[in-house]
């Protein structure tokens, strides 16, 4: 299988994050993607291809047109206000204020802008967001030049950015933008199956109303675990949508026995579903010794989740999100795609 890969991700780094009460290193950094790069090859999956350059018309198919224009404006908007660091959002229009009316300073706009203070930027931080999304469209193109499937090594990540907010690591939503993609290429239907750790409450968003988009998210139950706010199971979907959303939130210490049930539920969901092509948000912070996670998948484990979605018999786009046991990504990730090959 191809991956697309680009260097320019490597701008995005040197965040820090709020953890427990101290503002530590980001656990979202450049060596997930250099080392998942590292284990493409060792691992001779495929050729490795530089993305190709796209214009962001296929992000406004999902995302507000204000929101991707504010995108490359605010290193350029923190610089000129004297800030540096990182630009972190710190206010949010939460119940009670005006989330309708769009303010004017970086700080008010990147709380416009976001649901959380996860997502923030540095100097190269724009560059690596259009990357990732060059890289998601790239390897959509080859799917839908007619290989099996490909893997799109995206970073930043994207599954929690919806039309018109960032957060959790996102900005662009890679996975959605792609099915998006393949819909306007022809696609009667597409499915997007999240194996990421945390819901991607982005994807739903976008897909919520929608019955051309299928959308199955396993993940940590939100009562407890973070985006906290959206992924329980009776969110199924809206008008046109109605049944085409499905939530797996799951306890924490799940492991493979119950995990792989909820996979095989998917399965079957998304087989009498029959899209024409489907999108893997895949994410390996599933993983038993991922640092801000707590499922039990093993390594021996993700060969398996990658014969099961061979098992389904579709073209497949395999769009990186989250992993955080960086000594294990590569393993795990890589481990997804050759297993998806035997
Ligand atoms: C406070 C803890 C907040 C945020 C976890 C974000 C998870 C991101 C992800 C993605 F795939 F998007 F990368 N924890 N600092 O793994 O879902
Ligand atoms: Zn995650």
């Amino acid at each position: 299988m191809k991956t697309v890969y680009s260097p320019l991700h490597a701008g995005h780094g040197g965040q820090m994050e709020l953890v427990a009460g101290a503002i530590v290193p980001g656990f979202e950094k450049p060596s997930r993607a250099e080392i998942i790069r590292g284990r493409v090859e060792s691992e001779k999956l495929g050729p490795i291809l530089t993305p190709v350059s796209h214009p962001l018309a296929a992000a406004a198919r999902v995302h507000r047109q204000d929101y991707l224009d504010f995108l490359p404006t605010v290193w350029p908007l923190w610089e000129a206000s004297g800030k540096s660091g990182s630009a972190i959002p710190f206010t949010w229009p939460t119940r009670g204020l005006r989330g309708d009316v769009r303010p004017k300073t970086i700080d008010a706009l990147l709380g416009y802008y976001s649901f959380d203070g996860g997502a923030s930027f540095v100097k190269g931080t724009w560059e690596a967001i259009k990357s990732s999304y060059d890289v998601a469209m790239t390897a959509a193109g080859i799917v839908k030049a007619g290989e099996r499937a490909a893997f799109a090594l995206c970073r930043p990540p994207g599954h929690h950015a919806g039309a018109a907010f960032m957060g959790g690591y996102c900005y662009i939503n890679n996975a959605a933008v792609a099915a998006q993609w393949f819909r306007d290429q022809g696609a009667a239907r597409v499915s997007i199956l999240d194996v990421d750790y945390h819901h991607g409450n982005g994807t739903q968003e976008i897909f919520y109303r929608r019955g051309d988009v299928q959308v199955l998210n396993l993940h940590g139950d939100p009562m407890t675990e973070y985006p906290f706010f959206l992924g329980h199971a009776d969110e199924r979907g809206a008008g046109e949508g109605e049944g085409f959303n499905q939530n797996y939130p799951m306890p924490f210490g799940t492991s493979w026995e119950r995990w792989s049930e909820a996979l095989d539920d998917a399965c079957g969901k998304l087989l009498a579903y029959a899209p024409d092509v489907v999108a893997v948000s895949l994410g390996v912070d599933t993983f038993e010794k991922d640092p801000i996670s707590q499922f039990k998948l093993k390594s021996a484990d993700y060969p398996k989740i990658g014969k099961r979605i061979a098992a389904l018999g579709l073209p497949t786009l395999f769009v990186m999100e989250g992993g955080y046991a960086v000594d294990e990504i590569g393993i795990n990730a890589v481990g997804v795609l050759t297993g998806f090959e035997s």
